[in-house]
């Protein structure tokens, strides 16, 4: 398994209910490194452009609302089979799904408000990195 990366969002619900710091410690304390970490918020357009690849899902339109209501925390992760196991971290989308010790089990609040995004491949995890981060704001 190379070292490699995956990138993240703390949701606008669980950065308005002041979860940045347990979220953190738990990414931190789950082998990661924080490369790359910014406070920020999407505009409904930049919304719909980061789940672009939801279009035709029956919750898009619920999502971009959702995601662009408050300030995100967006990073980028680093670890051993970085995607892999941040979704193993992160547990199931649906919170009443999520196994103990997950970071949807602490925080999630509903399907949707599920306090964090994690990318789903290696693919997907350069292309969102991208879409926050410029190349002198990795460490
Ligand atoms: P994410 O992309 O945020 O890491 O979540 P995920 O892979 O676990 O789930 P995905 O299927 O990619 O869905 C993206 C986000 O859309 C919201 N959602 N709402 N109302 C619904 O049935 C529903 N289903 C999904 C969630 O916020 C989900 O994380
Ligand atoms: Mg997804």
């Amino acid at each position: 398994m190379a070292e490699n990366r995956t990138f993240t969002m703390i949701k606008p619900d669980a950065v308005a209910d002041n979860h940045i710091g347990g979220i953190t410690k738990m990414i931190e304390e789950g082998g990661f490194r924080i490369v790359a970490m910014k406070k920020t918020a999407l505009s409904e357009e930049r919304a719909g452009q980061f789940y672009a690849v939801h279009k035709e899902r029956p919750f898009y339109n619920d999502l971009v609302k959702y995601m662009s209501k408050g300030p995100i925390v967006a990073m980028i992760l680093e670890k051993d089979n970085a995607v892999e196991d941040f979704r193993t971290l992160i547990g199931a989308t649906n919170p009443e799904q999520a196994a103990e010790g997950t970071i949807r089990k602490a925080y999630a609040k509903s399907i949707e408000s599920n306090a964090v995004h994690g990318s789903d491949s290696d693919e997907n995890a350069q292309i969102e990195g991208d879409f926050f981060f410029a190349a002198d704001e990795r460490f």
